[in-house]
């Protein structure tokens, strides 16, 4: 990735700032792209075998060390917990959610695009705010990724998710935004871990 990430650990020298933490929680629906956008962030990839997953049963973690753009001194360590969706979710993220400070939301843009895959996504989402309501988690910044949009005409486009999902009623109120991108090629990932730096920023 560019020079702002890295997943080496950065040593700040005496006297130095220190740098800042950020614990981010990665759901999504099964097969949304959540192990592939871990990969993505913290490995160097030279090919697609860099990316090969398999379904994640409970949890994934990966680190990484972000740089804020433009020159500005913040580092932040960042990490990226994702959470399997396959069995016991909901106990899952009930248990991590209380230790994060922001979430990153992933959409399958192709499973969107079918009946089926577009009530199993408002399903998880339902899901996850009924998660975050119980934990007083309400005011964590979301990032919702519509991933998978390097498959071009087999998915929704962002603005078919959004009112597909009819997301900007069901995160009325909450500080999230739409991005998109895929985590296959690593585009929009850029842009997703910083919006969520920036929100969590002191
Ligand atoms: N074309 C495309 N395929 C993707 C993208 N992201 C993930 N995939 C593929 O989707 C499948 C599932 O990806 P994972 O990253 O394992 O999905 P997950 O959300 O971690 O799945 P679970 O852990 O089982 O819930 C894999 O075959 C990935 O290669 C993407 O942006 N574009
Ligand atoms: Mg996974």
């Amino acid at each position: 990735m560019g020079f702002w990430f890295s997943r080496f650990v950065y040593l700040p020298c005496s006297g130095c700032f220190q740098p800042e933490i950020l614990n981010v929680l990665v759901v999504g629906a099964t097969d949304a792209g959540k192990t592939t956008t871990l990969y993505h962030l913290t490995r160097t990839v030279t090919d697609s075998s860099d990316l090969l997953t398999l379904p994640t049963t409970g949890f994934n973690v990966e680190f990484l060390t972000h740089y804020a753009p433009q020159g500005r001194k913040t580092i932040t360590k960042v990490t990226l917990w994702e959470m399997g969706s396959k069995v016991g979710m909901k106990n899952l993220w009930s248990n991590y959610i209380v230790e994060c400070e922001a979430i990153f939301f992933l959409l399958d843009s192709k499973a969107c695009a079918t009946e089926d895959g577009l009530d199993k996504t408002k399903e998880v989402i339902h899901n996850f705010l009924t998660v975050m309501d119980l934990k007083q988690k309400n005011h964590l910044p979301i990032y919702v990724m519509a991933n998978k949009q390097d498959l071009g005409e087999d998915v929704l486009t962002p603005l078919e998710i959004r009112r597909s999902l009819r997301l900007d009623g069901v995160f009325a109120g909450k500080k999230w935004v739409l991005g998109h991108g895929s985590a296959l090629t690593g585009d929009g990932l850029e842009d997703a871990i910083n919006w969520l730096v920036a929100q969590t920023s002191s």
